[in-house]
């Protein structure tokens, strides 16, 4: 039986709280955290169990209270000293693993282009070959950009704080206001263009774009791609024929069975999914040809609300707008099974997945 004296509890814990004070790396701290605190033998650990011997029950409490606020006060000095020690030593890194960047590439550390860089540079071949240009805008957005001016109401599911990332406060943004977020689809880029130049307007927007999700479809961070094309005149034809010639031109193939569903987005009217032909065997999706169908993006004519939230007579310009998700195709050209792997930053999975980089894609030289 463990008895101890009030005195040796006294000792006991000034020499714990001394030691993580004094403590110099994570390591040696993690070593006085399992000294304290081991499932087998750790001092309190074996405190706690031994509080059940003392015969006297005012002798108990008054033990157990003693025994808590020790514990508890070891367990906090341990937590303030790792996070110091974590700044530390993070600093100490920092200062030696700068990275000349001036030095020449090393022949067998050479680099490789990532799929999700190669399949935006494949798309933007292809649109650029039928006269789009690029847009870009800011990762971190507005509320209003994002989602108002896009005709997606307060209400929409798509609001609702599990699906959005909001920013906390920081000086851009004392407090955290509610309003700033990252952007969860690239289309805020169309609105800005929108507003600030004029009609007709003929690009695409890549980009990196963000959702509170995660699993095995499914990473924070995503990338897509979305179209958009307003001018007069401009019908369902125009956008059915533009996403099957680039259908055609991604996949390389000379004809593709293209189905468009109706679907709803909050910024189109009439909303399509489109679908792509294929054949589904254990192993493999091949694309192309046979029975079975395979989403790969949306697409719809941009709500006259969208219009007029931009400053444009819905009578007067119409036109569409498309959006792919770029890991989601990179998967399904390149035969990549999984997801998550392509922000794993493993140098092995990009030297068997990555590209040359200096095969840039083009129409003329191929994808
Ligand atoms: C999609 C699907 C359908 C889209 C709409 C707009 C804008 F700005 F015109 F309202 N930009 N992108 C759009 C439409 C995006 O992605 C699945």
């Amino acid at each position: 039986m463990v008895t101890v004296t009030g005195a040796q509890l006294t000792e006991q814990f000034a020499d714990f709280i001394s030691r993580i004070q004094k403590a110099t790396s994570t390591i040696e701290l993690e070593a006085i955290d399992l000294e304290a605190f081991g499932k087998k033998s750790g001092v309190y650990t074996l405190l706690r169990k031994s509080l059940g011997n003392i015969p006297d029950v005012e002798e108990r409490k008054k033990s157990g209270e003693r025994f808590n606020h020790d514990a508890r006060r070891v367990e906090q000095a341990l937590e303030d000293r790792r996070s110091d020690l974590k700044i530390l030593e993070l600093n100490e890194r920092l200062q030696t693993e700068t990275i000349d960047v001036t030095l020449p590439a090393r022949a067998e550390t050479q680099g490789k282009i990532h799929p999700v860089t190669q399949v935006i540079e494949e798309i933007t071949a292809i649109f650029a070959d039928m006269g789009f240009s690029v847009a870009e805008g800011p990762d971190i957005e507005s509320d209003e950009m994002n989602f108002d001016k896009l005709n997606i109401p307060e209400s929409h599911p798509a609001r609702q704080m599990h699906d959005t990332f909001y920013l906390q406060g920081n000086s851009n943004n004392p407090g955290g206001d509610g309003k700033t977020l990252l952007r969860t689809h690239t289309s805020p880029v169309q609105i800005r263009t929108m507003k600030a130049g004029k009609p007709p307007f003929r690009f695409i927007a890549p980009g990196s774009t963000y959702r509170c999700d995660s699993d095995i479809t499914h990473t924070p961070m995503f990338h897509q791609v979305e179209g958009f094309v307003i001018d007069k005149n401009i019908h369902m034809g125009h956008l059915k024929g533009c996403i099957i010639e680039f259908l055609k031109a991604f996949f390389e193939l000379d004809n593709v069975p293209v189905r468009y569903r109706p679907s709803f987005f909050p910024f189109t009217e009439p909303s399509a999914e489109v679908d792509i032909g294929c054949t589904r065997s254990r192993e493999e999706i091949k694309i192309g040809a046979g029975a079975d169908w395979l989403e790969v993006m949306g697409c719809g004519m941009v709500h006259p609300n969208v219009l007029r939230n931009c400053g444009l007579d819905p009578n007067e310009w119409q036109g569409f707008a498309f959006g792919m998700g770029v890991e989601r195709l990179a998967m399904l050209k390149y035969g990549i099974p999984d997801l998550r792997t392509f922000f794993e930053s493993d140098a092995r999975w990009l030297k068997h997945y990555g590209f040359d980089a200096l095969a840039i894609p083009s129409l003329i030289g191929g994808l």
